[in-house]
């Protein structure tokens, strides 16, 4: 089985731990984990590019010696030296390294000072306050290790969407090209595009006597099977992750699609108003003294209960049934609506390509705009640029959108917001810039009190028009911030301050349930990739897929108006 860009990724990236935390030389280290973001920031396929005789060394940051690693992983499915360094490592340590709080620096510690070597290690370790004593750590973080290794130990390991997305795509094609298969459907959190899943739960139509789960747990990246019978399956695979197969005929597809997408509130919500009808559904069908009713599709279903079809985004007991039952539904944004991005950078600070680049690969996806947002200075780990650096490259998008009609480059930068709140561009550069995107990139941990003061006097500056990653989470990472998020809500709303919904697949931010409630008080939203590489501009579907969870309609969200329209919503000083 051919393995997907993320997967090769992880592989360098596990092998950048391993290395770090026997102490190996610091630029491989770092030449492995740039090489890990490069290949997964990278649009084509690394399989496709080695298949095709291209010339791998050719790619920024990807050297002859991690050319020729790519081309084994890609040949042989495995990267040798991880193997060899995984054996010499005790292996649990390698999945600390995983869990949330700790990575390869604390690891290290741990192993160095209290000869930590497992999860069990670790657990006896915190459980006696040893953890707290050790340099850096702390009471906060060793109770945060405590429950991580509680959620581990209960496999509730939680996987990005778009990691879902990657291991699932190609066991979907797999089912499908069993003869007499017919429907291949990822249900489940999947379908209703959870910003993490923690399994896929897959469901198949066949011709009658298609062995499917025989087929299914033959599968390449079947790691073990925990269970099998004729109509369904439950194994893990290589990557860790579980997946549930079931086979059902084309007579109860729409119920049980409709049953196994869930959510469990959503579910147990309307079965209730099928039992005061005198109904009963379930993953086969819906029934009347005992007779199927419907189960063919899950309009069907809905139909049963006099209900409109509900889109999977929104079936999570928020509301939507009664919506559904009073006709007020939303009218979801689609992917189709967008008409431009408005978060993305170039070389000029972290991003890995041109601004040209950045501009042709925007044109191509049909956009009509696309904000160039590199850094300012106070951001040094990304090379945020300097005042004139930025009024040097504002000069360059317009000569850009001088000779090229069509897509226009919106002059833009993501600034900084200090920590006193303030901005990090004079308003000097700010006016002459098209569009104003704040975030904050440092001081995370500042309290609820101080961090919310931050945020408020950033949006007290007129110029500034979006607040990008409001919470600047870290999916599995790092914890929102601490604030009042309805105060800050409610201003943004008074002053015209857009939120953005950041389509990285580890941020996902402002997060959907956050969304549906910032809708309510009247908030405008942008929806943006952040893009690092051309290949990210695809996450604006990860961004939409939030934004639909969070209720909202095109209407809702500014960049789905033409330019012009567009530049006048946007709040003015
Ligand atoms: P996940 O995997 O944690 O991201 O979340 P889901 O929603 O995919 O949950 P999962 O995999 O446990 O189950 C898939 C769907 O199957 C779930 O959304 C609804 C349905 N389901 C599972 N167990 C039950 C149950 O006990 N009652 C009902 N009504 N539905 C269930
Ligand atoms: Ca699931
Ligand atoms: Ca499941």
């Amino acid at each position: 089985m051919p393995k997907s860009n993320p997967e090769i990724a992880e592989l360098f990236d596990r092998l950048a731990d391993l290395l770090d935390v026997e102490d190996a030389n610091p630029f491989r280290v770092r030449a492995y984990r740039n090489a890990a973001r490069v290949i997964r920031g990278e649009s084509r396929s690394m399989t496709e590019l080695v298949e095709s005789g291209f010339d791998l060394d050719g790619l920024p940051g990807i050297g002859e010696g991690i050319a020729e690693k790519i081309h084994e992983i890609v040949d042989t499915g495995r990267l040798s030296q991880l193997d060899k360094i995984a054996k010499r490592t005790p292996l649990t340590l390698s999945d600390l390294i995983r869990l949330p709080g700790l990575g390869p620096k604390r690891v290290k510690t741990l192993y160095r000072q209290l000869n930590i070597r497992s999860a069990d290690d670790l657990r006896r370790a915190a459980r006696k306050h040893k953890i707290r004593e050790l340099p850096g750590f702390g009471e906060t973080l060793e109770h945060k290790i405590l429950d991580a290794l509680d959620r581990y130990a209960r496999g509730e390991h939680r996987w990005y969407l778009a990691e879902a997305e990657a291991i699932a795509a190609p066991l979907v094609n797999y089912l499908q090209k069993l003869d007499g298969v017919g429907k291949v459907t990822v249900a489940g959190s999947y379908r209703r595009r959870k910003e993490t899943v923690g399994d896929l739960d897959i469901l198949v139509t066949c011709r009658k006597g298609v062995r499917v789960a025989e087929y299914f747990v033959a599968y390449d990246e079947v790691e073990s099977v925990d269970s099998q019978g004729d109509t369904r399956a439950s194994v893990q695979l290589e990557s860790g992750i579980q997946v549930d197969l079931r086979v059902v005929p084309a007579a109860s597809y729409g119920a049980a699609l409709y049953y196994f997408t869930g959510s469990k509130a959503h579910n147990v919500a309307v079965r209730g108003i099928a039992v005061k009808r005198g109904l009963k559904i379930n993953e086969y069908g819906v029934f009347r003294d005992g007779e199927r009713i419907a189960g063919r599709s899950e309009k069907e279903v809905f139909a049963s209960v006099e209900l409109p079809y509900i889109e999977p985004e929104l079936r999570e007991d928020r509301g939507e049934i009664e919506a559904a039952r009073k006709g007020g539904l939303p009218e979801l944004v689609t992917i189709e609506a967008i008409r431009g991005d408005l978060h993305s950078h170039t070389n000029a600070t972290d991003g890995r390509e041109s601004l040209e680049s950045m501009a042709q690969a925007a044109r191509k996806r049909g956009y009509d705009y696309l904000a160039i947002t590199d850094h300012t200075r106070q951001v040094q780990v990304a090379h945020g640029q300097q005042p004139e650096d930025i009024e040097a490259q504002l000069d360059v998008i317009d000569e850009y959108n001088a000779r090229n009609p069509g897509l226009r480059l919106l002059k833009s930068a993501e600034v900084d917001i200090l920590e006193d709140g303030g901005l990090d561009l004079p308003d000097s550069i700010l006016r002459r810039l098209d569009l104003v995107l704040c975030a904050l990139h440092y001081r995370f941990e500042l309290d609820r009190k101080a961090q919310t003061r931050r945020l408020l006097k950033a949006m007290d500056n007129p110029h500034c028009q979006i607040l990008a990653h409001p919470l600047a989470r870290l999916i599995n990472e790092r914890e929102p911030l601490d604030i009042d998020l309805q105060r800050i809500l409610e201003h943004a709303a008074a002053a015209g301050c857009a939120m953005e919904i950041n389509g990285q697949p580890a941020r996902l931010d402002l997060p959907d349930v956050h969304v549906q409630y910032a809708r309510s008080l009247g908030v405008k939203f942008v929806l943006s990739t952040d893009a690092h590489s051309t290949g990210h501009l695809d996450y604006m579907r990860y961004a939409v897929d939030q934004a639909r969870r969070g209720w909202l309609q095109a209407g809702d969200v500014l960049n789905t108006r033409p330019l012009q329209d567009f530049l006048a919503a946007l709040r003015h000083v």
